[in-house]
């Protein structure tokens, strides 16, 4: 499609402006067909940074080696450029709006010179929900054409439904790397150096301003930057919750079914849990989303999640047949990879795919590889943050629902994280508030690489802190907000704690996690029907010793040990929140969280008081 096919003079004139600017070479409007997608692929195969995988193993996919300096989302080059630096809060970094947008039209000035520039027209959400988000994404990237059209919808029927006059979030990205006269990528990915990268978001006025990075999250601005970062602003004015949360639909033996969200921090297995396979006879997980969710009350006062994607962008390494089997066939066609290792017959393969590496291998530097199992420090063939991004449709267990204009009805809420001590199985809140106060005290141990003088633990508020697109203390507070807003409170999700990631003092997993975590699921399905084996305790509600059945290999000393309250670690997590994490959000934590802070304190110093009164009074 061309220009001349937008009806929408806004839309046109942002185009004009950016094409007379960065000066491409031509100017292509995305129709989101098939053939399309075709074309702007085999261009990318032309200049060499696009392979085809062999169509016998895995049909209609492709393989990109990304540069050394562009794997991963870049933090310390990201921004929020509010108008007040308050708004940006402790969490971000930030740069005065006007500032930052002169050092990027220095960036822009001539950027896409020798390359095409698309305009990406897509919606977050299904095309036509009244909760959904258009937004259009000026590129200059055929990866990041093909790979938002994976993960989006994208063109005609968006570019209708945005009509004349629709309001759309402004997306504009180039990978900043201009093309001589005649010059190709020639296999090089196109990028900036890191001093040059910049995330920019500017949240009052809802744009982003992409420079210098064609991966993942800084490219791919429907996901991070808009369905996070710039909807979280727009949640908080107008009173929803954009959350980093995977969506499943958890069905009982007698066909009922609950929806449950859940936020963990990174590597903690979202996807995984989106797509977990019941080791319980009867019970079924399908997924509608592993990663983002938009959350707002219906007309019958619960509150609803919307699935916003339309793909997966997924971690590769770990995934196998084993770990997560429906991630494994939803990648098996009409796939992209990302910095994996391609084997001889041009097939993929990576570090934990549950078999050995078949021969010489190309590593995704694009240099030899041959597998050495008797060098543990042989250097992984597939970077660690390599990726997949597969239609979600082509998941074995995706939710018919999945697509729902108006969402789901979300019973339960998780919170998680990676603590090998302290924090239980699982826990639930009393309250929303006590709930919102779980989530923001999340956090993963840090792996002793990362150890600094700090607690060992790094927080992750809601699985949110790099994602929150304005100041965290505000963003406490809005979670507050919803729930009061709620127009029942016996309507509203229960909020839970888990910790799929408990160990003995010898460092032997505790729980097997996988496919046993639908045991789990079962006591928060059980609790939510007001059904479940519960006792009540100073971190919350928690299931009795049997209410949760017993893995093979799981003793019942082993299920003692899950479900401890551990007063004198919980102790010294209070006193870490206290010092360390709450003082970062200054005055703008709410009070209600401090409170639930001191309460916490006091109930566990009453359960360890042992004047026999159980008062706490004698403050032993
Ligand atoms: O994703 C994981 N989940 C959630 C699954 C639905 N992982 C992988 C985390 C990195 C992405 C897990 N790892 C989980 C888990 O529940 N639990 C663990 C820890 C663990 C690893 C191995 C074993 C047991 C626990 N067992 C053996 O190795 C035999
Ligand atoms: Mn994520």
């Amino acid at each position: 499609m061309t220009v001349n096919d937008i009806k929408h003079p806004g839309l046109v004139a942002w185009i004009n402006e950016i094409k007379d600017y960065c000066t491409p070479d031509s100017v292509y409007v995305l129709d989101g067909s098939a053939e399309e997608y075709d074309r702007l692929m085999q261009k990318a195969v032309k200049a060499g940074i696009a392979i085809p995988l062999n169509p016998e193993k895995k049909p209609h996919s492709f393989l990109f080696r990304s540069d050394p300096s562009d794997v991963a989302r870049v933090e310390k080059r990201t921004f929020i450029a509010s108008e007040k630096q308050e708004d940006a809060g402790p969490t971000n970094n930030w740069v005065d709006p006007a500032e930052l947008k002169k050092t990027l039209m220095g960036l822009y000035k001539g950027c896409m010179k020798g390359r095409t520039m698309y305009v990406i027209v897509f919606s977050m959400g299904p095309v036509g929900s009244e909760f959904s988000k258009i937004g259009v994404e000026i590129t200059d990237s055929e990866y990041v054409s093909c790979n938002m059209d994976i993960m989006t919808r994208v063109g005609k029927a968006v570019i209708e439904e945005l009509g004349t006059n629709g309001f759309f979030i402004h997306c504009l990205h180039s990978v900043g790397k201009p093309l001589a006269e005649g010059e190709n990528d020639n296999g090089m990915w196109p990028c900036a150096p890191i001093e040059k990268k910049y995330i920019a978001h500017f949240p009052e006025t809802r744009e982003i301003w992409s420079f210098g990075s064609g991966y993942g999250g800084n490219a791919l601005l429907g996901k991070k930057c808009l369905a996070l970062r710039i909807a979280t602003v727009m949640a908080r004015d107008e009173g929803w919750l954009a959350e980093h949360m995977l969506i499943l639909k958890l069905t009982n033996p007698e066909g009922k079914s609950r929806y449950v969200t859940a936020a963990f921090p990174s590597a903690c297995g979202k996807t995984n849990l989106a797509m977990l396979i019941p080791t319980i006879p009867g019970w079924q997980v399908h997924t509608l989303s592993d990663d983002i969710a938009w959350l707002r009350y219906g007309k019958d006062g619960r509150l609803y999640a919307m699935s916003v994607e339309a793909g997966f962008f997924g971690v590769v390494p770990g995934t196998s047949m084993h770990s997560n089997p429906n991630a494994m066939i939803a990648a098996q066609k009409n796939t992209i990879y990302t910095n994996v290792a391609l084997t001889e017959d041009k097939d993929v393969w990576w570090e934990g795919i549950g078999y050995d590496a078949p021969g010489k291998l190309i590593d995704w530097q694009g240099n030899e590889w041959v597998q050495d199992k008797t060098n543990k420090d042989q250097k992984p063939s597939s970077h660690p943050n390599s990726r997949f991004t597969a239609p979600a449709n082509q998941c074995p267990c995706i939710s018919d629902d999945w697509e729902d204009p108006h969402g789901v009805p979300v019973s339960a809420i998780l919170f998680g994280g990676r603590r090998p001590s302290t924090i239980p199985l699982v826990h639930g809140a009393r309250t929303w508030t006590h709930g919102t106060f779980l989530g923001s005290i999340v956090g993963s141990e840090i792996t002793a690489a990362a150890l600094d003088a700090g607690s060992g633990i790094r927080r992750d508020p809601m699985a949110m802190k790099p994602f929150i697109g304005y100041n965290a203390g505000d963003y406490f507070k809005h979670w507050l907000n919803v729930g009061k807003a709620a127009k029942d409170q016996s309507l509203l999700p229960r909020i839970f704690y888990v910790n799929w990631f408990r160990k003995t003092a010898e460092g032997k997993w505790l729980w097997p996690g996988y496919g046993d975590n639908s045991r789990v699921l079962k006591w928060i399905f059980e609790v939510c029907d007001g059904t479940a084996q519960t006792v009540d305790t100073p971190i919350g509600i928690m299931p009795t010793l049997d209410a949760i059945d017993r893995p093979e290999g799981v003793t019942e000393e082993d299920m003692k040990e899950l479900l401890n309250v551990d007063i004198d670690g919980w102790l010294r997590e209070v006193e870490d929140i206290r010092k360390n994490h709450y003082p970062i959000f200054g005055d703008k934590l709410p009070k209600e969280l401090w409170a639930q802070l001191d309460s916490l304190e006091a109930d566990l110093k009453a359960a360890k008081c042992d004047c026999g009164c159980g008062c706490g009074c004698c403050g032993k």
